[in-house]
């Protein structure tokens, strides 16, 4: 009742050509998504990568046939996790489907993620400005669930300059992205310290890609 009331209250919105929020879309979904993530996180724990700019303040793991992952030398999406050796966890059907979904409510028919990506903000970390291009696959969308505390999100465009949205994803929200904001720049700002029934201090964020597999690396 109160979530519903929520929801009314943040309209979905076209943040740009090719860009929507839907707020609150998962919540219907949120047990089933903690327990993805503590299943995931049990085989493929988080972990820091090290990047050439010193360790990502954002915790990572991945499931699904590939993962991303990140080092000195660059970042890349690889068919096993180098922390352990073995493939990434599989991608439950649950969250495939919850993807699937959000994109075709975006206007994005047909998404079928190969990967999930899931980040775990503790308080103070963020993720720096960036564009997602390491897919090899322009025509797919990105959808991207919030989870737990809130974050402010800096939403811009194709140029690094361009100017920036700023919008707050609260638990449940998802922001699918594809088609003429594809390459949009955008990042996190430091999470703040609050409190979430279910995540504690935690946020947590899923994005959901499609990848062309001969850019997969072992
Ligand atoms: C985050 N999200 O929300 C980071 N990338 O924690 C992303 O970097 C992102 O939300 C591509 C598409 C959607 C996203
Ligand atoms: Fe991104």
């Amino acid at each position: 009742m109160m979530d519903d009331l929520f929801v009314s209250l943040r309209p979905r919105t076209v943040l740009a050509d090719g860009a929507a929020w839907l707020p609150g879309f998962a919540l219907p979904d949120a047990e089933v998504l903690h327990q993805a993530i503590a299943n995931v996180s049990a085989a493929a724990p988080f972990r820091h990568f090290r990047t050439r700019m010193g360790p990502m303040s954002a915790a990572m793991t991945s499931c699904g046939a590939c993962g991303w992952t990140a080092d000195p030398a660059g970042y890349r999406y690889s068919r096993t996790d180098p922390m352990t050796d073995q493939p990434w966890p599989d991608m439950p059907d649950a969250l495939r489907h919850l993807a699937a979904r959000a994109a075709a409510e975006a206007g994005y028919e047909a998404f079928d993620p190969v990967s999930c990506l899931i980040n775990r903000y503790a308080p103070g970390a963020g993720m720096g400005l960036h564009q997602d291009r390491d897919e090899g696959y322009p025509e797919a969308p990105v959808v991207s669930v919030s989870l737990g505390v809130p974050a402010r999100f800096s939403f811009g465009g194709s140029g690094r300059s361009d100017p920036k949205q700023i919008i707050d994803l609260l638990d449940g929200d998802v922001v699918v992205w594809g088609g003429a904001s594809r390459f949009a720049w955008h990042g996190v700002s430091p999470i703040r310290e609050t409190f979430h029934p279910q995540t504690g201090a935690m946020r947590y964020n899923l994005t959901f890609r499609a990848i062309n597999a001969a850019l997969f690396r072992p």
